[in-house]
Protein backbone atom coordinates (compact mmCIF):
# COMPACT_ATOMS: atom_id res chain seq x y z
CA UNK A 1 0.00 0.00 0.00
CA UNK A 2 1.45 3.34 -0.80
CA UNK A 3 0.98 6.47 1.25
CA UNK A 4 1.05 9.72 -0.13
CA UNK A 5 -0.74 12.58 2.01
CA UNK A 6 1.07 13.85 5.31
CA UNK A 7 0.07 16.74 6.40
CA UNK A 8 1.29 17.63 9.87
CA UNK A 9 4.70 17.56 11.11
CA UNK A 10 4.50 15.21 14.09
CA UNK A 11 3.47 11.86 14.50
CA UNK A 12 -0.27 11.11 15.13
CA UNK A 13 -0.53 8.84 18.39
CA UNK A 14 -0.77 5.03 17.45
CA UNK A 15 -1.13 3.77 20.24
CA UNK A 16 -4.56 3.02 22.16
CA UNK A 17 -5.65 6.49 23.94
CA UNK A 18 -9.38 6.81 25.77
CA UNK A 19 -8.61 10.12 27.92
CA UNK A 20 -10.12 12.92 26.49
CA UNK A 21 -7.76 15.94 26.94
CA UNK A 22 -9.80 18.84 28.52
CA UNK A 23 -7.63 21.59 29.16
CA UNK A 24 -6.50 21.74 25.73
CA UNK A 25 -8.66 24.71 23.74
CA UNK A 26 -10.40 21.68 21.38
CA UNK A 27 -10.87 18.73 23.86
CA UNK A 28 -9.08 15.75 22.07
CA UNK A 29 -7.87 12.27 22.04
CA UNK A 30 -5.80 12.39 18.91
CA UNK A 31 -2.74 14.31 20.91
CA UNK A 32 -3.28 17.31 19.01
CA UNK A 33 -0.92 19.30 21.07
CA UNK A 34 1.70 17.34 19.43
CA UNK A 35 0.66 18.63 15.69
CA UNK A 36 1.09 22.41 15.75
CA UNK A 37 0.20 22.75 12.17
CA UNK A 38 -3.05 21.04 12.60
CA UNK A 39 -3.77 22.16 15.76
CA UNK A 40 -3.64 25.99 14.29
CA UNK A 41 -5.89 24.99 11.38
CA UNK A 42 -8.23 23.71 13.29
CA UNK A 43 -8.26 26.70 16.26
CA UNK A 44 -8.58 28.93 13.13
CA UNK A 45 -11.72 26.74 12.24
CA UNK A 46 -13.33 27.19 15.56
CA UNK A 47 -14.73 30.14 15.67
CA UNK A 48 -16.08 30.04 12.18
CA UNK A 49 -17.60 27.45 13.68
CA UNK A 50 -19.01 29.38 16.97
CA UNK A 51 -20.46 32.10 14.34
CA UNK A 52 -22.30 29.51 12.75
CA UNK A 53 -23.84 28.11 15.82
CA UNK A 54 -24.73 31.46 17.04
CA UNK A 55 -26.34 32.03 13.65
CA UNK A 56 -27.79 28.94 12.47
CA UNK A 57 -27.48 27.16 15.71
CA UNK A 58 -30.52 26.89 18.25
CA UNK A 59 -33.04 30.05 18.23
CA UNK A 60 -34.36 29.81 21.70
CA UNK A 61 -32.11 31.93 24.07
CA UNK A 62 -31.26 30.10 27.23
CA UNK A 63 -29.03 30.03 30.48
CA UNK A 64 -27.57 26.58 30.36
CA UNK A 65 -28.93 23.22 29.92
CA UNK A 66 -28.18 19.93 31.43
CA UNK A 67 -25.84 18.69 28.12
CA UNK A 68 -24.28 15.16 27.98
CA UNK A 69 -20.58 15.66 27.05
CA UNK A 70 -18.01 12.89 26.35
CA UNK A 71 -14.96 11.98 28.96
CA UNK A 72 -13.93 9.45 27.60
CA UNK A 73 -13.93 6.22 24.45
CA UNK A 74 -13.64 3.81 26.54
CA UNK A 75 -16.80 1.22 27.02
CA UNK A 76 -18.31 2.63 30.28
CA UNK A 77 -19.18 5.83 31.72
CA UNK A 78 -17.85 7.37 28.65
CA UNK A 79 -20.01 10.21 29.25
CA UNK A 80 -21.15 12.93 31.93
CA UNK A 81 -24.02 15.36 32.65
CA UNK A 82 -24.26 19.32 33.91
CA UNK A 83 -25.79 22.38 33.15
CA UNK A 84 -23.90 24.36 30.53
CA UNK A 85 -24.48 27.25 28.77
CA UNK A 86 -24.54 25.70 25.22
CA UNK A 87 -22.18 28.06 23.59
CA UNK A 88 -19.82 26.54 26.20
CA UNK A 89 -20.30 23.25 25.47
CA UNK A 90 -17.20 21.47 24.80
CA UNK A 91 -16.97 20.12 21.14
CA UNK A 92 -14.39 18.33 20.22
CA UNK A 93 -12.17 15.36 18.50
CA UNK A 94 -13.00 11.79 19.94
CA UNK A 95 -11.80 8.87 17.91
CA UNK A 96 -12.78 5.25 19.52
CA UNK A 97 -9.60 3.05 20.25
CA UNK A 98 -7.20 2.36 17.89
CA UNK A 99 -6.78 -1.73 17.29
CA UNK A 100 -3.21 -1.63 16.52
CA UNK A 101 -3.51 -4.95 14.46
CA UNK A 102 -6.73 -3.84 12.81
CA UNK A 103 -6.68 -5.20 8.89
CA UNK A 104 -9.42 -4.55 6.01
CA UNK A 105 -12.29 -6.88 6.22
CA UNK A 106 -13.78 -6.67 2.50
CA UNK A 107 -12.68 -5.81 -0.89
CA UNK A 108 -9.57 -5.69 -2.53
CA UNK A 109 -7.15 -5.16 0.13
CA UNK A 110 -8.83 -7.40 2.16
CA UNK A 111 -6.60 -8.77 4.76
CA UNK A 112 -3.98 -5.88 4.42
CA UNK A 113 -3.51 -3.75 7.14
CA UNK A 114 -6.27 -0.87 8.11
CA UNK A 115 -4.94 2.24 6.92
CA UNK A 116 -3.43 5.03 9.15
CA UNK A 117 -2.95 7.85 6.23
CA UNK A 118 -5.16 8.38 2.60
CA UNK A 119 -4.09 6.39 0.23
CA UNK A 120 -3.35 8.86 -3.17
CA UNK A 121 -5.56 6.50 -5.37
CA UNK A 122 -8.46 6.72 -3.30
CA UNK A 123 -7.93 10.45 -2.08
CA UNK A 124 -10.90 12.12 -4.42
CA UNK A 125 -13.52 9.29 -3.29
CA UNK A 126 -12.63 9.50 0.45
CA UNK A 127 -12.60 13.13 0.78
CA UNK A 128 -16.54 13.05 -1.05
CA UNK A 129 -17.54 10.97 1.54
CA UNK A 130 -16.45 12.75 4.72
CA UNK A 131 -17.87 15.76 2.95
CA UNK A 132 -21.25 13.96 2.00
CA UNK A 133 -21.32 12.83 5.87
CA UNK A 134 -20.11 15.94 7.31
CA UNK A 135 -23.01 17.92 4.92
CA UNK A 136 -25.64 16.46 7.08
CA UNK A 137 -24.81 17.10 10.32
CA UNK A 138 -24.80 20.97 10.75
CA UNK A 139 -27.47 21.14 8.29
CA UNK A 140 -29.59 19.03 10.55
CA UNK A 141 -29.05 21.76 13.30
CA UNK A 142 -30.15 24.47 10.76
CA UNK A 143 -33.06 22.42 10.10
CA UNK A 144 -34.21 22.47 13.30
CA UNK A 145 -33.11 25.81 14.27
CA UNK A 146 -36.59 27.17 15.26
CA UNK A 147 -38.19 24.02 16.80
CA UNK A 148 -36.96 25.19 20.71
CA UNK A 149 -39.66 28.10 20.54
CA UNK A 150 -42.34 25.52 20.58
CA UNK A 151 -41.34 22.82 22.38
CA UNK A 152 -43.54 20.33 24.27
CA UNK A 153 -42.05 20.13 27.73
CA UNK A 154 -38.65 21.34 29.06
CA UNK A 155 -37.70 17.75 28.70
CA UNK A 156 -38.16 17.59 24.99
CA UNK A 157 -36.23 20.90 24.64
CA UNK A 158 -33.67 18.98 26.27
CA UNK A 159 -33.09 16.39 24.11
CA UNK A 160 -33.40 18.95 21.09
CA UNK A 161 -30.44 20.50 22.12
CA UNK A 162 -28.57 17.59 23.05
CA UNK A 163 -29.37 16.18 19.51
CA UNK A 164 -28.04 19.72 18.40
CA UNK A 165 -24.93 20.02 20.18
CA UNK A 166 -23.84 16.38 18.68
CA UNK A 167 -24.74 16.94 15.26
CA UNK A 168 -22.14 20.02 15.85
CA UNK A 169 -19.82 17.73 17.19
CA UNK A 170 -19.91 15.06 14.33
CA UNK A 171 -19.18 18.04 12.04
CA UNK A 172 -16.36 18.35 14.53
CA UNK A 173 -15.58 14.85 13.59
CA UNK A 174 -15.27 15.13 10.07
CA UNK A 175 -13.57 18.45 10.12
CA UNK A 176 -10.80 16.83 11.70
CA UNK A 177 -10.07 14.37 8.96
CA UNK A 178 -10.57 16.85 6.59
CA UNK A 179 -7.84 18.95 7.84
CA UNK A 180 -5.69 16.43 9.49
CA UNK A 181 -5.54 14.08 6.21
CA UNK A 182 -6.63 16.34 3.02
CA UNK A 183 -4.44 19.20 3.27
CA UNK A 184 -5.51 22.58 1.34
CA UNK A 185 -7.89 21.06 -0.01
CA UNK A 186 -9.49 19.41 3.01
CA UNK A 187 -9.70 22.85 4.98
CA UNK A 188 -11.69 24.58 2.03
CA UNK A 189 -14.10 21.75 2.38
CA UNK A 190 -14.29 22.30 5.37
CA UNK A 191 -15.16 25.38 5.14
CA UNK A 192 -17.63 24.92 2.46
CA UNK A 193 -19.55 22.80 5.49
CA UNK A 194 -20.34 26.20 6.81
CA UNK A 195 -21.13 27.73 3.53
CA UNK A 196 -23.92 25.82 2.24
CA UNK A 197 -26.87 25.60 4.27
CA UNK A 198 -30.30 23.98 4.28
CA UNK A 199 -32.80 25.25 2.15
CA UNK A 200 -30.83 27.88 0.48
CA UNK A 201 -31.55 28.00 -2.81
CA UNK A 202 -27.93 29.01 -4.15
CA UNK A 203 -25.97 27.02 -2.16
CA UNK A 204 -28.06 24.44 -0.60
CA UNK A 205 -26.51 21.12 1.54
CA UNK A 206 -25.74 18.14 -0.96
CA UNK A 207 -28.76 15.49 0.27
CA UNK A 208 -32.31 16.34 -0.35
CA UNK A 209 -33.62 15.48 2.80
CA UNK A 210 -31.35 17.94 4.59
CA UNK A 211 -33.04 20.72 2.84
CA UNK A 212 -36.44 19.94 3.56
CA UNK A 213 -38.25 22.05 6.48
CA UNK A 214 -38.37 20.36 9.50
CA UNK A 215 -41.71 22.22 10.67
CA UNK A 216 -42.42 20.98 13.73
CA UNK A 217 -42.04 18.21 16.70
CA UNK A 218 -43.70 15.67 15.04
CA UNK A 219 -41.85 16.31 12.09
CA UNK A 220 -38.46 16.34 14.14
CA UNK A 221 -39.45 13.12 15.85
CA UNK A 222 -39.91 11.46 12.53
CA UNK A 223 -36.69 12.95 11.26
CA UNK A 224 -35.00 11.65 14.90
CA UNK A 225 -36.63 8.15 14.11
CA UNK A 226 -36.35 8.13 9.87
CA UNK A 227 -33.07 10.01 9.16
CA UNK A 228 -30.88 10.19 11.59
CA UNK A 229 -31.66 6.17 11.46
CA UNK A 230 -29.80 6.40 7.48
CA UNK A 231 -27.05 7.98 9.98
CA UNK A 232 -26.79 4.87 11.88
CA UNK A 233 -26.47 2.52 8.96
CA UNK A 234 -23.98 5.04 6.57
CA UNK A 235 -21.78 5.41 9.86
CA UNK A 236 -22.22 1.44 10.59
CA UNK A 237 -20.99 1.04 6.89
CA UNK A 238 -18.42 3.96 7.22
CA UNK A 239 -17.24 1.95 10.46
CA UNK A 240 -15.76 -1.10 8.24
CA UNK A 241 -13.39 1.63 6.29
CA UNK A 242 -9.79 0.48 5.60
CA UNK A 243 -8.98 4.09 6.50
CA UNK A 244 -8.97 3.90 9.78
CA UNK A 245 -9.26 7.34 12.01
CA UNK A 246 -12.60 7.59 9.65
CA UNK A 247 -13.43 4.40 11.07
CA UNK A 248 -12.48 4.96 14.41
CA UNK A 249 -14.40 8.71 14.81
CA UNK A 250 -17.95 6.57 13.42
CA UNK A 251 -17.74 3.93 15.69
CA UNK A 252 -17.57 6.92 18.38
CA UNK A 253 -20.40 8.80 16.62
CA UNK A 254 -22.64 5.67 16.54
CA UNK A 255 -22.15 6.02 20.58
CA UNK A 256 -23.77 9.23 20.39
CA UNK A 257 -26.35 8.23 17.82
CA UNK A 258 -28.13 5.83 20.11
CA UNK A 259 -29.60 8.98 21.95
CA UNK A 260 -30.91 10.54 18.98
CA UNK A 261 -33.06 7.13 17.79
CA UNK A 262 -34.02 7.03 21.19
CA UNK A 263 -35.62 11.08 20.90
CA UNK A 264 -37.39 9.66 17.46
CA UNK A 265 -38.83 6.42 18.71
CA UNK A 266 -40.19 7.95 22.35
CA UNK A 267 -41.17 10.98 20.60
CA UNK A 268 -43.63 9.21 18.24
CA UNK A 269 -44.01 6.53 21.05
CA UNK A 270 -45.90 9.81 23.15
CA UNK A 271 -47.32 10.90 20.22
CA UNK A 272 -49.47 7.92 19.56
CA UNK A 273 -49.95 7.10 22.91
CA UNK A 274 -52.17 10.55 23.31
CA UNK A 275 -53.63 10.22 20.27
CA UNK A 276 -54.95 6.81 21.10
CA UNK A 277 -55.82 7.44 24.35
CA UNK A 278 -58.26 10.36 22.97
CA UNK A 279 -59.66 7.61 20.30
CA UNK A 280 -60.41 5.24 22.94
CA UNK A 281 -62.21 7.62 25.15
CA UNK A 282 -64.22 9.01 22.22
CA UNK A 283 -65.01 5.61 20.78
CA UNK A 284 -63.96 7.28 17.31
CA UNK A 285 -61.01 8.78 15.19
CA UNK A 286 -59.29 11.36 17.09
CA UNK A 287 -59.34 15.17 15.08
CA UNK A 288 -57.47 18.28 15.39
CA UNK A 289 -60.14 19.30 17.91
CA UNK A 290 -59.20 17.28 20.68
CA UNK A 291 -56.08 18.87 20.33
CA UNK A 292 -54.05 15.94 19.40
CA UNK A 293 -52.38 14.95 15.82
CA UNK A 294 -55.17 12.58 14.21
CA UNK A 295 -53.47 9.04 13.38
CA UNK A 296 -53.68 9.62 9.65
CA UNK A 297 -51.08 12.52 9.98
CA UNK A 298 -49.21 10.82 12.18
CA UNK A 299 -49.33 8.33 9.25
CA UNK A 300 -49.15 10.61 6.53
CA UNK A 301 -46.02 12.29 8.33
CA UNK A 302 -44.23 9.01 8.46
CA UNK A 303 -44.82 8.63 4.99
CA UNK A 304 -43.04 11.73 4.15
CA UNK A 305 -40.30 11.00 6.48
CA UNK A 306 -39.39 7.43 5.17
CA UNK A 307 -39.17 8.37 1.64
CA UNK A 308 -37.13 10.91 1.64
CA UNK A 309 -34.71 9.21 3.91
CA UNK A 310 -34.95 6.20 1.60
CA UNK A 311 -33.71 8.66 -1.10
CA UNK A 312 -30.29 9.51 1.20
CA UNK A 313 -29.17 5.57 -0.01
CA UNK A 314 -29.15 6.47 -3.36
CA UNK A 315 -29.66 5.03 -6.69
CA UNK A 316 -30.54 0.81 -5.66
CA UNK A 317 -27.54 0.09 -8.24
CA UNK A 318 -24.59 2.23 -8.09
CA UNK A 319 -21.16 1.85 -9.22
CA UNK A 320 -20.18 4.44 -6.59
CA UNK A 321 -21.30 1.64 -4.17
CA UNK A 322 -19.42 -1.23 -5.77
CA UNK A 323 -16.09 0.89 -5.81
CA UNK A 324 -16.13 2.22 -2.44
CA UNK A 325 -16.56 -1.15 -1.45
CA UNK A 326 -14.14 -2.69 -3.42
CA UNK A 327 -11.44 -0.11 -3.07
CA UNK A 328 -12.59 -0.52 1.25
CA UNK A 329 -13.63 2.75 1.31
CA UNK A 330 -16.70 1.73 2.51
CA UNK A 331 -18.45 -1.53 3.99
CA UNK A 332 -21.47 -2.93 4.31
CA UNK A 333 -23.68 -3.26 7.60
CA UNK A 334 -22.30 -5.91 9.99
CA UNK A 335 -19.36 -6.40 7.39
CA UNK A 336 -17.96 -8.83 9.54
CA UNK A 337 -20.61 -11.01 10.50
CA UNK A 338 -21.39 -11.23 6.89
CA UNK A 339 -21.04 -14.98 5.46
CA UNK A 340 -19.44 -14.69 2.38
CA UNK A 341 -16.52 -13.91 0.82
CA UNK A 342 -16.33 -10.54 1.30
CA UNK A 343 -15.30 -9.54 -1.97
CA UNK A 344 -18.23 -9.70 -4.22
CA UNK A 345 -16.94 -10.10 -7.43
CA UNK A 346 -19.73 -13.36 -8.03
CA UNK A 347 -22.33 -13.08 -5.88
CA UNK A 348 -26.24 -11.78 -7.18
CA UNK A 349 -29.28 -10.54 -5.92
CA UNK A 350 -33.02 -9.92 -6.50
CA UNK A 351 -33.77 -6.16 -7.06
CA UNK A 352 -37.19 -4.59 -7.70
CA UNK A 353 -37.93 -2.38 -10.72
CA UNK A 354 -40.66 -0.71 -12.59
CA UNK A 355 -42.13 -1.45 -16.19
CA UNK A 356 -45.12 -0.99 -18.26
CA UNK A 357 -46.66 -0.36 -14.60
CA UNK A 358 -45.95 -2.89 -13.25
CA UNK A 359 -43.21 -3.58 -10.37
CA UNK A 360 -41.37 -6.81 -11.40
CA UNK A 361 -37.88 -8.61 -10.01
CA UNK A 362 -34.51 -8.91 -12.01
CA UNK A 363 -31.03 -10.98 -11.06
CA UNK A 364 -28.32 -8.13 -10.94
CA UNK A 365 -24.98 -8.18 -9.76
CA UNK A 366 -23.83 -8.31 -5.39
CA UNK A 367 -21.60 -5.80 -6.20
CA UNK A 368 -23.71 -3.47 -7.94
CA UNK A 369 -26.72 -3.19 -5.50
CA UNK A 370 -24.99 -2.25 -2.00
CA UNK A 371 -26.89 0.58 -1.64
CA UNK A 372 -30.01 -1.23 -2.10
CA UNK A 373 -28.11 -3.79 0.45
CA UNK A 374 -27.32 -1.16 2.94
CA UNK A 375 -31.26 -0.28 2.28
CA UNK A 376 -33.00 -3.27 3.47
CA UNK A 377 -31.21 -3.32 6.02
CA UNK A 378 -32.32 0.13 7.24
CA UNK A 379 -35.37 -0.79 6.30
CA UNK A 380 -35.91 -3.45 8.24
CA UNK A 381 -34.79 -1.77 11.59
CA UNK A 382 -37.21 1.12 10.79
CA UNK A 383 -40.12 -1.76 10.98
CA UNK A 384 -39.44 -2.04 14.99
CA UNK A 385 -40.27 1.22 15.43
CA UNK A 386 -43.33 1.38 14.00
CA UNK A 387 -44.15 -2.06 16.14
CA UNK A 388 -43.50 -0.71 19.07
CA UNK A 389 -46.20 2.43 18.25
CA UNK A 390 -48.52 0.15 16.94
CA UNK A 391 -48.32 -1.78 20.52
CA UNK A 392 -49.76 1.97 21.77
CA UNK A 393 -52.59 1.52 19.51
CA UNK A 394 -53.32 -2.41 20.60
CA UNK A 395 -52.96 -1.36 24.65
CA UNK A 396 -55.61 1.22 24.11
CA UNK A 397 -57.38 -1.68 22.59
CA UNK A 398 -57.90 -0.12 19.06
CA UNK A 399 -57.63 -1.88 15.28
CA UNK A 400 -56.33 1.32 13.73
CA UNK A 401 -52.20 0.42 12.98
CA UNK A 402 -49.44 2.60 11.23
CA UNK A 403 -46.98 0.72 8.76
CA UNK A 404 -44.34 1.57 6.32
CA UNK A 405 -45.29 2.36 2.99
CA UNK A 406 -43.51 0.83 0.13
CA UNK A 407 -40.48 1.40 -1.00
CA UNK A 408 -41.67 2.84 -4.13
CA UNK A 409 -43.37 5.69 -2.40
CA UNK A 410 -42.60 9.30 -3.25
CA UNK A 411 -39.00 8.75 -4.47
CA UNK A 412 -36.88 11.21 -6.14
CA UNK A 413 -33.62 8.86 -6.48
CA UNK A 414 -33.45 5.64 -7.49
CA UNK A 415 -35.50 3.09 -9.84
CA UNK A 416 -38.61 4.33 -8.57
CA UNK A 417 -38.15 7.88 -9.24
CA UNK A 418 -40.79 9.43 -12.17
CA UNK A 419 -42.89 6.54 -11.22
CA UNK A 420 -46.24 6.89 -9.39
CA UNK A 421 -46.39 4.70 -6.89
CA UNK A 422 -49.20 4.41 -3.68
CA UNK A 423 -48.11 3.96 -0.37
CA UNK A 424 -49.68 -0.27 -0.92
CA UNK A 425 -47.35 -0.67 -3.96
CA UNK A 426 -49.73 -0.10 -6.71
CA UNK A 427 -47.97 1.79 -9.72
CA UNK A 428 -50.65 4.33 -10.81
CA UNK A 429 -50.62 7.13 -13.43
CA UNK A 430 -49.81 10.37 -12.89
CA UNK A 431 -53.16 11.49 -12.89
CA UNK A 432 -54.56 8.89 -10.36
CA UNK A 433 -51.78 9.34 -8.16
CA UNK A 434 -51.79 13.25 -8.33
CA UNK A 435 -55.86 12.75 -6.91
CA UNK A 436 -55.05 10.80 -4.13
CA UNK A 437 -51.77 12.16 -2.56
CA UNK A 438 -52.89 14.57 -0.19
CA UNK A 439 -54.55 11.45 1.48
CA UNK A 440 -50.62 10.18 2.01
CA UNK A 441 -48.56 13.00 1.94
CA UNK A 442 -49.07 16.07 4.59
CA UNK A 443 -51.03 18.77 2.88
CA UNK A 444 -50.03 22.43 4.05
CA UNK A 445 -53.41 21.87 5.93
CA UNK A 446 -52.34 19.53 8.03
CA UNK A 447 -49.18 20.95 8.87
CA UNK A 448 -50.88 24.35 9.89
CA UNK A 449 -53.44 22.58 12.14
CA UNK A 450 -49.84 20.42 13.35
CA UNK A 451 -48.36 23.86 14.03
CA UNK A 452 -51.15 25.17 15.94
CA UNK A 453 -51.19 22.47 18.50
CA UNK A 454 -47.42 22.95 19.00
CA UNK A 455 -48.23 25.55 21.86
CA UNK A 456 -44.47 25.73 24.11
CA UNK A 457 -45.09 24.25 27.38
CA UNK A 458 -41.57 25.66 29.55
CA UNK A 459 -42.71 24.40 32.85
CA UNK A 460 -41.16 22.01 34.52
CA UNK A 461 -42.83 18.57 34.93
CA UNK A 462 -45.86 19.56 32.17
CA UNK A 463 -46.56 18.80 28.42
CA UNK A 464 -48.04 20.30 25.95
CA UNK A 465 -51.62 18.05 25.41
CA UNK A 466 -50.30 16.60 22.30
CA UNK A 467 -48.09 14.47 23.42
CA UNK A 468 -47.74 12.10 26.53
CA UNK A 469 -44.61 12.07 29.52
CA UNK A 470 -42.17 10.12 29.15
CA UNK A 471 -41.88 7.09 31.34
CA UNK A 472 -38.50 8.23 33.05
CA UNK A 473 -35.74 11.19 32.69
CA UNK A 474 -32.81 11.75 31.76
CA UNK A 475 -29.65 9.88 33.01
CA UNK A 476 -32.14 9.16 36.41
CA UNK A 477 -33.36 12.60 36.72
CA UNK A 478 -36.76 12.73 37.34
CA UNK A 479 -38.88 13.72 34.94
CA UNK A 480 -39.93 17.70 36.20
CA UNK A 481 -36.13 17.66 36.16
CA UNK A 482 -34.94 21.38 35.74
CA UNK A 483 -32.67 20.36 32.19
CA UNK A 484 -32.65 23.95 30.63
CA UNK A 485 -32.97 27.34 32.09
CA UNK A 486 -34.39 29.63 29.47
CA UNK A 487 -32.81 32.83 29.48
CA UNK A 488 -34.83 36.00 31.16
CA UNK A 489 -36.53 37.12 27.22
CA UNK A 490 -36.07 33.28 26.72
CA UNK A 491 -39.58 33.19 28.54
CA UNK A 492 -43.10 34.14 26.37
N1 LIG B 1 -29.65 13.68 -2.88
O1 LIG B 1 -24.36 6.29 -7.33
P1 LIG B 1 -25.46 6.98 -6.62
C1 LIG B 1 -26.59 11.55 8.85
C2 LIG B 1 -26.17 11.68 -6.16
S1 LIG B 1 -27.31 10.87 7.43
C3 LIG B 1 -28.92 14.30 -3.84
O2 LIG B 1 -26.76 6.34 -6.55
P2 LIG B 1 -23.92 6.85 -4.27
C4 LIG B 1 -27.42 12.44 9.67
C5 LIG B 1 -24.80 11.12 -5.87
O3 LIG B 1 -24.04 12.02 -5.06
C6 LIG B 1 -25.97 9.97 6.65
N2 LIG B 1 -28.04 13.66 -4.62
O4 LIG B 1 -25.04 7.39 -5.18
C7 LIG B 1 -28.76 12.19 9.85
C8 LIG B 1 -24.23 10.92 -7.25
O5 LIG B 1 -23.77 12.16 -7.75
P3 LIG B 1 -22.60 12.27 -8.83
C9 LIG B 1 -25.15 10.79 5.68
C10 LIG B 1 -27.89 12.32 -4.46
O6 LIG B 1 -22.76 7.75 -4.42
C11 LIG B 1 -29.54 13.06 10.60
C12 LIG B 1 -25.45 10.54 -8.08
O7 LIG B 1 -26.58 11.03 -7.36
N3 LIG B 1 -24.00 10.05 5.26
O8 LIG B 1 -25.49 11.30 9.13
O9 LIG B 1 -23.76 5.41 -4.39
C13 LIG B 1 -28.96 14.15 11.23
C14 LIG B 1 -25.54 9.06 -8.33
O10 LIG B 1 -25.68 8.45 -7.07
C15 LIG B 1 -28.61 11.62 -3.50
C16 LIG B 1 -23.81 9.54 4.02
O11 LIG B 1 -24.62 9.70 3.14
C17 LIG B 1 -29.54 12.35 -2.70
N4 LIG B 1 -30.29 11.76 -1.75
O12 LIG B 1 -24.66 7.04 -2.88
C18 LIG B 1 -27.61 14.38 11.07
C19 LIG B 1 -22.56 8.73 3.81
N5 LIG B 1 -28.26 10.33 -3.56
O13 LIG B 1 -21.40 11.57 -8.24
C20 LIG B 1 -26.83 13.53 10.31
C21 LIG B 1 -21.70 9.21 2.71
C22 LIG B 1 -27.35 10.21 -4.53
O14 LIG B 1 -23.14 11.55 -10.03
N6 LIG B 1 -22.36 9.21 1.42
N7 LIG B 1 -27.10 11.41 -5.07
O15 LIG B 1 -22.43 13.76 -8.98
C23 LIG B 1 -22.49 8.14 0.59
O16 LIG B 1 -22.11 7.07 0.94
C24 LIG B 1 -23.08 8.32 -0.79
O17 LIG B 1 -22.68 9.54 -1.28
C25 LIG B 1 -24.61 8.25 -0.86
C26 LIG B 1 -25.01 8.23 -2.34
C27 LIG B 1 -25.12 7.02 -0.12
C28 LIG B 1 -25.27 9.46 -0.25
FE1 LIG C 1 -24.81 12.92 13.33
FE1 LIG D 1 -27.89 12.06 14.76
Amino acid sequence: MTVTERTGAAPRPTGPLSKIDYSERIPNNVNLAADRRLQRALESWQPQFIDWWKTLGPSLPTKDVYLRTAVAVGRDGWAHFEHVPMEEYRWGIFLAEQDPDRTVQFGKHKGKEAWQEVPGEHRADLMRLIVVQGDTEPASVEQQRVLGNTAPSIYDLRNLFQVNVEEGRHLWAMVYLLHAYFGREGREEAEQLLKRNSGDLDSPRILGAFNEETTDWLQFFMFTYFTDRDGKFQLGTLKESAFDPLARTCEFMLKEEAHHMFVGTTGVQRTVERTAEVMKEAGRPATFEDGVIPLDVIQKYLNFQFSVSMDLFGSEQSTNAGNYYTSGLKGRWQETRRKDDHVLLEGSRSMNYVEDGQIKQKIVPMLSALNLDLRDEYVADCANGVARWNQELEEAGLNDRLFLPHEGFNRKVGGYAGHFVSPAGEVLDEAAYDGLVSQWLPTSEDREAVAALMIPEYEYGKFARWIAPPKSGINDQPVEFDYVHLAEEGVA
